[in-house]
């Protein structure tokens, strides 16, 4: 009887051959390679992030099990009740990339005032912050998440200009993402050349590659916003509304979590809308730590994002908490929104 190479090589049997997956820490890895000059520091820095979100992760999922749903009774610089799991998401954050030694600066935007971390070795990155973004929903068990953005410190300012090295334009990230605790928890990051997509896989602890080159589609006919205000919305946006409705083929999707609307929106295409109102001309959603990380993952796929008027990218920032009207999604139909 013949012996089969299986049988010859139990080890390339198809059941026993190792799944070859790729970990964001290894496509990173890559990803740098393309860069002469690269030192892996930026990849020991992402795999904080990783780390810290696989932490964060872990109480989300068993909220309801742990004594980590509610408040702590405290009001953030946002003005909003502190959830607990707001708070261990932010400490958990600044634990994991505090003593990275690349990170000099540390921006939450749960918190007043950076964290200048002065034993920091070359401290070259600046890494802002949502530790949470949706918290309000996190006891209705509704998609949440973590959204992150990467600057280099500017070597034309000194150490002590610590706001002026925070308040760059969007488009001198140097990488930015967003981690959703959702069905699965899903991490998607750019670095400035595409948009890449990993799956947390339980069984290993690991983000395992699911996409790269992440392509949002150029035109999707949904859209996304709050209209319960929409009268206080500006007109040509309620118009655009009135167009979309009237066309019968539209659909109208809202979470309430900017992170998980906007991770649909990267899929399956469309447009969200947090535009100001004429209480709040500049909205609510947060300049440096929400709407300039999407507006890069959102550009580096294809789509855009604008204030209404402006590229978000170009916006120069004026203070740590800013807000900003965002319309951000693909690219025909945030042209379609601002035609009217
Ligand atoms: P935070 O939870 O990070 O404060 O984010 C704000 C946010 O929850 C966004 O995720 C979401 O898009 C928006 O507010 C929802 O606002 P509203 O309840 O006004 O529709």
């Amino acid at each position: 009887m013949k012996t089969s190479h299986a049988q010859k090589n139990p080890a390339a049997a198809p059941s026993a051959r190792v799944p070859m997956i790729r970990t964001v820490e290894q496509h990173i890895l890559e990803q740098q390679r393309k860069f002469p000059h690269a030192t892996g520091e930026f990849s020991w820095l992402l795999s904080g992030i990783t780390l810290a979100t696989k932490i964060i992760q872990a109480q989300v999922r068993r909220a309801g099990l742990l004594e980590v749903i509610g408040q702590t009774g405290e009001v953030n610089v946002q003005g909003e009740a502190v959830e607990r799991l707001d708070e261990i998401a932010n400490r958990t954050i600044r634990h994991c990339l505090a003593y990275r030694g690349n990170v000099g600066i540390l921006v939450s935007e749960e918190d007043h005032e950076p964290h200048v971390i002065e034993e920091a070795e070359s401290g070259r990155y600046i890494v802002l912050f949502d530790p949470l973004d949706g918290s309000s929903n996190i006891n209705a068990n509704v998609s949440i998440g973590t959204i992150f953005s990467i600057l280099q410190r500017n070597p034309g300012l000194s150490r002590g200009e610590v706001m002026a090295q925070i308040l760059q334009p969007g488009y001198q990230q140097v990488a930015a993402g967003y981690v959703v605790y959702g069905s699965s928890t899903v991490m998607a990051y750019t670095a400035g050349s595409g948009v890449h997509m990993f799956t947390l896989d339980p069984s290993i602890g690991a983000y395992v590659l699911a996409q790269e080159n992440v392509q949002m589609p150029p035109s999707g006919r949904i859209y996304s916003t709050n209209e319960a205000y929409c009268q206080n919305f500006p007109e040509g946006i309620q118009r655009y509304l009135q167009w979309a409705k009237q066309q019968g083929d539209y659909t109208s999707r809202y979470i309430g979590s900017l992170v998980a609307d906007f991770h649909r929106t990267l899929i399956r295409g469309g447009v969200f809308l947090y535009p100001g109102t004429k209480q709040a001309p500049q909205g609510k959603l947060r300049l440096l730590y929400e709407a300039n990380p999407l507006a890069f993952v959102a550009e580096q796929a294809g789509g855009t994002a604008t204030d209404g008027k402006e590229r978000i990218l170009d916006k120069q920032p004026k203070t740590m908490h800013q807000r900003t009207p965002l319309i951000i999604g693909s690219k025909e139909e945030v042209e379609r929104v601002l035609s009217f």
